[in-house]
């Protein structure tokens, strides 16, 4: 089942879904210079919460590599992308620490929430391999198109978010995001119509939560 390039499919035919995820206003006033501070400290704390659930779906995949990938190099794409997390935790410990925030005890907010038990749903086992890979996808992807729009040319990061945005913008995170492409592809061409149903259903999921979780950072929600 399937034809080539699913995903460039889906990329046509969810493409207003994708521009929310990837050009939400809150990223464009961070690429803008207008970007409300308070809106990005409650960015970095909650991004905080939401990558420390993020690291256990990553394992999942991990797992699930390791017993249903038809290519071995799966699993060191996938365990690249968990070692740049446990570096990540770090980062964000000092980064919260500059802006004078202590990370403890930080109540997840709701769209924080909906997200951390949506990537626990896939980290059943009866969710396949290919589904699981293309939210990874995904929400790699969302970050590295929304950070890197606030490192092209013209735009007015201020200089104290620059190191935020490079940490998902540089070049060898889009690297990573195009290896967990190429895989998701992979997956998806050899993958049965209902497969692929649920593939996309997740990769639509994706992008409303980050949507959401955009709208929670701005204060919007
Ligand atoms: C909400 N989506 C959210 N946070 C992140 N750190 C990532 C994606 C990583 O790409």
């Amino acid at each position: 089942a399937g034809g080539p390039a699913v995903i460039a499919g889906w990329m046509d035919k969810h493409r207003e879904m994708y521009r929310r995820a990837t050009k939400h206003p809150f990223v464009l006033s961070i690429r803008g210079g207008t970007v409300d501070l308070s809106s990005f400290k409650r960015w970095l704390e909650q991004d905080y919460v939401f990558v420390r659930g993020f690291v256990p779906f990553v394992a999942s995949v991990l797992l699930k590599a390791s017993r249903e990938s038809d290519d071995e190099t799966d699993m060191e794409t996938i365990l690249g992308g968990m070692a740049s997390l446990y570096e990540e935790l770090s980062w964000f410990r000092t980064e919260a620490f500059k802006w004078g925030l202590p990370l403890v005890d930080i109540i997840p907010r709701r769209a924080n929430q909906d997200y951390c038990g949506f990537l626990r749903s896939l980290e059943e086992p009866e969710v396949d391999y290919t589904t699981t890979m293309v939210a990874l996808w995904a929400i790699e992807t969302v970050y590295q198109e929304s950070f890197s729009l606030c490192l092209e040319d013209g735009s007015k990061t201020p200089p104290e978010l620059m190191e935020t945005c490079q940490r998902w913008g540089n070049a060898g995170f889009r690297g990573y995001c195009d290896s967990l492409r190429r895989i998701a592809e992979r997956r998806l061409e050899m993958a049965q119509a209902g497969i692929q149903k649920n593939a996309e259903a997740a990769f639509e999921r994706v992008l409303e939560l980050e949507v959401s979780f955009w709208d929670m950072s701005s204060g919007s929600s």
